[in-house]
């Protein structure tokens, strides 16, 4: 990455926000143990109380993940001028600061890619999309498992209403990689104790996001109480969190959760995530299923397409879903 001068630093920083220290009433991120078949109950409730929980024995082979983790940390090693020839991440590529396309910028580099690597994509990169392939079919694949117990645990017929959406030939998924260089200009900036922001607050638009990092720290999550949680890194276990879409679906008892990365600028962060979407066509609504007596439906009727299309248009912090909000009379 290109060194930046003190002022420019000014627009990656953030005031230091409200901290939570009181352990009382910091809470345990939920810890899913996918080995173990009751671990239905702790998922759904998860995802009711944070839209965020943590995986272990998750099934995807350390080989695929170890490996994509040498390419994409020589990748992101090379020069700029070579990573710039991936093209920009509008709307698959190479990017560097600036998140979207509506002035969003984060101390960060990243490969955005269609969970689908194109044939297409520069040759001299097919290092990186190769190995893509692996482990994006081996993280899908964790998704759905967890998908369908969701559906089981709450009773939803058929079991595949959330998975079918990841594994339908023209799901619209996504997958990123994220990589978060020190920033040694920061040590001389922080004493105020602002934090550098990395990738700004926001929710993901899609069904389910799985995330896998190296074991720097930075994640926070977002409390009910507008506290910013950290999470401690694990580079053994995978990170998932709801979506907007998925937010949705359930007629708001799953939360998206609002999550952002920032740090202190000494240790290289890298993180992989995928983004299950659905079909373009897909149309979000609560599943009728799901709705008990005479529950409204708390959104407008949208499909993927209209939704990821608004949300694009929108800044990162945005509260995205506020537009597809139905206005319920008391
Ligand atoms: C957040 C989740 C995924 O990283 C992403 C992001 C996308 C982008 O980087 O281009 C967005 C962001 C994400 C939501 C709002 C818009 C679009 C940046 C932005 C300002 C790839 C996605 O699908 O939505």
């Amino acid at each position: 990455m290109v060194a930046v001068s003190k002022p420019l630093i000014e627009q990656f920083l953030v005031k230091p926000t409200k901290p939570n220290t009181n352990p009382l009433i910091i809470p345990d991120i939920p810890l899913i143990d996918l080995s173990k078949p009751e671990s239905k109950q702790h998922l759904v409730k998860a995802c009711q109380d944070f839209g965020f929980f943590k995986v272990v024995n998750h099934g995807v082979p350390t080989n695929f993940i170890n490996k994509l983790e040498t390419e994409a940390v020589k990748f992101f090693g090379s020069s700029l001028a070579k990573k710039e020839k991936f093209g920009s991440p509008h709307p698959f590529g190479y990017g560097n600061k600036s998140i979207g396309r509506n002035g969003d910028v984060g101390w960060v580099e990243y490969l955005l890619l269609n969970a689908k690597p194109e044939s297409d994509y520069p040759e001299n990169f097919q290092g990186v999309v190769n190995v893509v392939n692996d482990y994006v079919t081996s993280v899908k694949s964790m998704a759905c498992d967890i998908l369908e117990l969701l559906a089981d645990e709450m009773k939803l017929q058929p079991r595949n209403v959330f998975s079918k959406l990841l594994k339908d030939e023209q799901s619209d998924s996504v997958f990123r990689i994220n990589h978060y260089p020190p920033c040694p200009e920061l040590q001389e900036t922080e004493p105020n104790g602002r934090k550098l922001v990395r990738f700004g607050e926001h929710t993901d638009p899609q069904i389910i996001s799985v995330l896998r990092s190296n074991n720097t720290s930075g994640l926070e999550i977002s409390l009910r109480d507008g506290s910013w949680m950290s999470v401690p890194p694990d580079s053994e276990s995978f990170f998932i969190n709801v979506g907007d879409s998925l937010q949705v679906m359930t007629n708001g008892r799953f939360k998206s959760v609002k999550h952002r990365v920032v740090a202190n600028g000494t240790k290289s962060r890298l993180s992989m995530i995928y983004f299950g979407g659905p079909p373009l066509s897909e149309k979000i609504a609560p599943l009728p299923s799901l709705m008990q007596g005479e529950e409204d439906s708390l959104y407008k009727e949208f499909t993927w397409f209209e939704y990821k299309k608004s949300a694009f248009n929108t800044r990162l912090s945005e509260d995205r879903l506020v537009l597809f909000e139905k206005i319920i009379a008391s």
